[in-house]
């Protein structure tokens, strides 16, 4: 395999990841232009194997989207309506309470809870619901709110972001998804997202986060219109991030998904694409702990074969899973435990249930 990497051009890089030597923005571009998947996931498996060894990582979780309204309406997104819209709807803290007890017989260790910029919701209404999900279910970890949420909430609250996420952990909060990272470059999100908070203005809430000590992940949309150079000054940002506060769990390269949006002209995602940006990610984002191949985007098929190309999670059960499908995802709404444990068997790797901050529950 080495020589078929040095054939690809790729000596070089394989030397500095061999030697746990971090590689360069240059190297980032080359991987990504490079034609050889194999070679670029050789690479990525080296480091993905030093970190996490065979475990690929899953969860219980459940999925609420307490609300689709949503002041930003970005160009990328099927999920997010305009209030008045036929198709807005938002969650009252009864029915959020519903959607928790619906469940209460199913060993969910993990809540994932987004939603839009909703112009008129009271602060509140945040602290309300997450107090309802931690009455009804105490031990569950609730990982909610984007940045891009944090920041309005902070907003709303009159409070600084370091106060609001206090009062937001105070009233339940465990850490924080890594949605609304988009492509931090001006240039996208001046084109896609030009409402949404600024690329720095997310990493300086992650940040604010990471020294509460709250742990946050991190994503990035790619296959619309952006470049292989906003990918990895996206990749760079965050890899500064992590050396500063350590705080990132994960990263999870999101997959475009056209349908219903603003951008619907744009082709889906290919094979290819899904696999280098996992690889390309698990080898230049070398402090970051785990790199994850949501399976809900790119499909369970691909997310088995991303666990030899630098992924060692899959993410979870899911569950009533909206925003991707809303954008057209043809994936099923939920897998069970033992669906995503043989998927994983399969690939050759232990399946380990995680706990939000990777503690061990079960190691099959
Ligand atoms: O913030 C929006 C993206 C995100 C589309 O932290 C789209 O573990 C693809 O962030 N096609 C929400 N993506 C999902 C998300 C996430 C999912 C799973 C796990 C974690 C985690 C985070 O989805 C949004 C936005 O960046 N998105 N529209 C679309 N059409």
């Amino acid at each position: 395999m080495d020589a078929y990497v040095e054939q690809a051009g790729l000596g070089d890089i394989l030397h500095k990841i061999r030697n746990s030597e971090r590689i360069s923005r240059e190297d980032g571009i080359r991987l990504y232009q490079s034609p050889h998947l194999l070679a670029v996931g050789y690479l990525a498996n080296i480091v993905r194997e030093r970190q996490n060894g065979d475990n690929a990582y899953f969860i219980y979780n459940q999925h609420i989207n307490y609300s689709n309204i949503c002041t930003n309406l970005c160009k990328f997104c099927a999920f997010g309506k305009d209030k008045d819209s036929a198709q807005a709807y938002e969650m009252s803290r009864e029915e959020v309470g519903r959607k928790v007890r619906e469940r209460l017989n199913e060993p969910i260790s993990e809540i994932h809870m987004v939603g839009g910029i909703h112009p008129d919701l009271p602060f509140s209404y945040y602290t309300d619901i997450l107090k309802e999900i931690k009455a009804i279910r105490p031990e569950v970890h609730i990982q909610a709110f984007t940045c891009v949420e944090i920041d309005h909430l902070a907003k709303l609250a009159g409070k600084p972001v370091g106060q609001t996420l206090e009062i937001l952990r105070e009233a339940g909060l465990g850490s924080i998804p890594g949605g609304g990272a988009e492509v931090f470059s001006p240039r996208i999100r001046q084109l896609t997202c030009e409402k949404k908070l600024s690329g720095e203005g997310w990493l300086e809430v992650a940040k604010i986060a990471h020294r509460l000590g709250l742990k946050t992940n991190a994503t990035m949309l790619y296959g619309h219109i952006e470049t292989v150079e906003e990918r990895i000054d996206h990749l760079t940002a965050l890899r500064e991030a992590q050396d500063e506060t350590n705080g990132f769990l994960a990263f999870i390269p999101l997959a475009f998904h056209p349908k219903n949006t603003q951008l619907s002209e744009l082709g889906r995602t290919s094979g290819m694409d899904d696999l280098k940006n996992l690889a390309v990610a698990r080898c230049f984002l070398d402090n970051f702990p785990h790199i994850k191949a949501y399976w809900v985007m790119i499909g369970p098929k691909m997310a088995q074969v991303a666990l030899s190309f630098g992924a060692d999670d899959v993410d979870g059960t899911v569950k009533e899973e909206i925003i991707t499908h809303m954008a057209g995802a043809e994936t099923e709404q939920a897998m069970s435990i033992d669906e995503l444990a043989r998927l994983i068997k399969e690939a050759g790797r232990t399946p380990v249930q995680r706990g939000t901050l990777y503690d061990v529950i079960k190691s099959y």
